[in-house]
């Protein structure tokens, strides 16, 4: 008790003396100093007006009992201290008036923070210093630096396991460098406030770290047994209930080329990284933590149809579905249209006739469409775009690994458009590499148990971490259309470091994904301009809308249920150790990533 009475009066006594204090300010630093209150100040404008006015402040520290500062009178005799300390300053320099010191506030009983009357170049603020320091009643004098808040989430896991947003640096080549990019992005609210990412997957698991950003979403499995939640139809529930395969199902002819896997939880994975909640002592951050997320539940057991993938995007953007059969239920519009499209999701061969059409149609509508482009195993040499990373207009992300290359599960071409952390070893094999992504999941082998976090690589997490970055950017300015997106990302993508495969094979597309950079970029081009020749056409796997895959009727193209290579994981789960789940790739088939 006696502790917490202390600390009040303590608390008291320096409200006191800071509101004191103030009034001794001059006018034109009051709405400075108003500013760094950790955590919101919004502005850069009102950032630069701050870091103006630090050219004046300075730290004063008087030696114990030389100035004759009375303990419990201190603003006062400060006050008369520091003017005192003004006086005895030396002449200015010729034509120049001398340097007047104001107190601010006080710290302690010496140590204070003082004002000069105007502001000061760098080199007068130095002859200032040195001339106090010569003063016989000054124990020290500095620069009272502007130390800039920098948004470092207290997440627990972002410090120890999220390399992936973190600055680049050595070992640590592949950071998106997220938290400068906070730091201008952040306004009144959390980066990406407002914008709607549609997450079209496996559906969503209300996890903790992700609830407060969900909206109602819509499931468009239209097969039963895929949508394994005892509802053949279309409906309102986009919740994840989980896509194992087991024995059983393995043995049915549906389900006859899918391996054995517990439930993937893709979806919540991808949800994790686009938005998780950031600052609330939980988990990890997002990369647009004020993002919402619309999830669209197309992939089921064992992947799902391209048709009700595609339908999934139309409703996403708002675009209302044309007349179905009476068997089918029509979802109403969706009230929250998304401008960022996450696909994850990889099918063999060039972009059909339908995605490549959906993938126009809901640019038309301003939406960013981002897409992995897919994960080879490494021992085939073609490591061609997956559909739709091959569709024109689209975003196409491959993986580079914790070191900067380029993942060695990761499909490339020269038609990528860049590539963001997927984490996994790279094709170099660079020293200490091979570090995986954590994101959100959930304990469930089969059916949904409790929130977990888990390890994923891939380039289905890859594209995740530029689907953040746009909703970012969108936040900072909504009326950026897809291709202004597409030309921030690719022109402040960050260079390929030493020893790379990418900085020695021109198949990794612009560079890596830096969000620092590309909301700089941003600020300093307000309204990028798209070249003609630059404005989405830049992939050659779609180009003129591609004629659908060799074989497969449009509509009714199974995208079997994957989980290739790359993109196996590991639980945090105490006593289970990690284990992978993956699911074999049929061999012209293709699905989640
Ligand atoms: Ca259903
Ligand atoms: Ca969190």
């Amino acid at each position: 008790m006696q502790a917490i009475a202390t600390n009040r009066r303590i608390a008291s006594c320096l409200l006191a003396l800071t509101i004191q204090a103030g009034a001794l300010a001059p006018a034109g630093l009051q709405a400075a100093e108003a500013l760094p209150q950790a955590g919101n100040t919004p502005l850069l404008a009102a950032h630069q007006a701050f870091e103006a006015a630090t050219q004046r402040r300075l730290l004063v520290k008087f030696k114990p009992g030389a100035s004759g500062i009375d303990a419990t009178l201190p603003a006062r005799t400060a006050q008369l201290a520091i003017s005192d300390l003004s006086q005895r300053l030396p002449s200015g320099a010729p034509g120049r008036p001398q340097v007047q010191l104001v107190l601010q506030r006080s710290i302690s009983a010496q140590l204070h923070v003082v004002l000069t009357d105007r502001g000061l170049s760098p080199s007068e603020m130095q002859q200032l210093i040195e001339q106090l320091q010569r003063d016989p009643l000054v124990e020290y004098a500095e620069i009272d630096p502007r130390i800039k808040p920098q948004l470092i989430p207290n997440d627990p896991l972002y410090d120890s396991r999220q390399w992936n947003l973190q600055p680049p640096g050595p070992g640590r080549e592949g950071g998106a460098n997220l938290p400068g990019a906070w730091d201008v992005a952040r306004g009144e609210v959390a980066p990406g406030q407002g914008v709607v990412v549609a997450v079209v997957d496996t559906g969503l698991r209300p996890h903790a770290d992700l609830a407060p950003r969900l909206l109602p979403g819509y499931d468009f499995i239209s097969d039963a047994s895929i949508a394994n939640d005892l509802d053949a139809q279309w409906d309102s529930d986009a919740s994840d209930p989980g896509d194992w395969i087991s024995v059983r199902d393995s043995e049915t002819a549906e389900f006859s080329g899918c391996a054995l896997s517990p439930s993937s939880w893709h979806g919540t994975m991808m949800a994790g990284t686009i938005a998780a909640v950031a600052g609330n002592s939980l988990g990890i951050a997002g990369m647009a933590p004020g993002a919402r997320l619309l999830p669209v539940r197309v992939f089921g057991k064992c992947g799902g149809y391209l048709s009700d993938a595609i339908t999934g995007v139309y409703w996403a953007v708002g675009l209302e579905l044309p007349s179905l059969p009476d068997s089918m239920r029509a979802p109403p519009v969706n009230p929250y249209p998304a401008r960022v499209i996450n696909l994850s999701m990889a099918a063999a061969g060039s972009c059909s006739a339908a995605f490549q059409e959906a993938v126009d149609r809901v640019q038309a509508q301003g939406a960013v469409v981002v897409a992995a482009t897919g994960n080879q195993d490494d021992t085939q040499a073609d490591k061609a775009l997956s559909q739709p990373a091959n569709c024109r207009g689209v975003i196409a992300v491959t993986a580079h690994t914790r070191r900067g290359d380029l993942a060695y599960y990761a499909n490339s071409s020269a038609s990528t458009t860049l590539s963001a952390p997927g984490g996994g070893f790279g094709i170099n094999q660079l020293a200490n590499d091979g570090d995986s992504i954590t994101s959100l999941g959930n304990s469930g082998l089969t059916s949904p148990l409790s929130d977990s976090y888990e390890e994923v690589r891939g380039t289905s997490i890859a594209a995740a971490h530029v689907s953040g970055l746009a909703a970012l950017l969108l936040g900072m300015q909504p009326n950026l259309s897809p291709d202004q997106v597409r030309i921030i990302l690719t022109r402040s993508a960050r260079a390929y470091p030493a020893n790379s495969h990418c900085q020695t094979n021109a198949v990794c597309g612009a560079g890596m994904l830096d969000a620092e950079a590309a909301v700089r970029w941003l600020q300093a081009n307000p309204a990028p301009v798209v070249p003609p020749d630059n404005s989405g056409t830049d992939q050659t796997g779609g180009g003129g809308g591609g004629g659908g895959a060799a074989g497969w009727p449009e509509w009714l193209l199974l995208l079997s249920a994957v989980l290739l290579s790359g993109a196996t994981r590991r639980r945090h789960q105490p006593g289970s150790g990690p284990h992978q789940a993956g699911c074999q790739q049929p061999t012209g088939q293709a699905g989640r990533m």
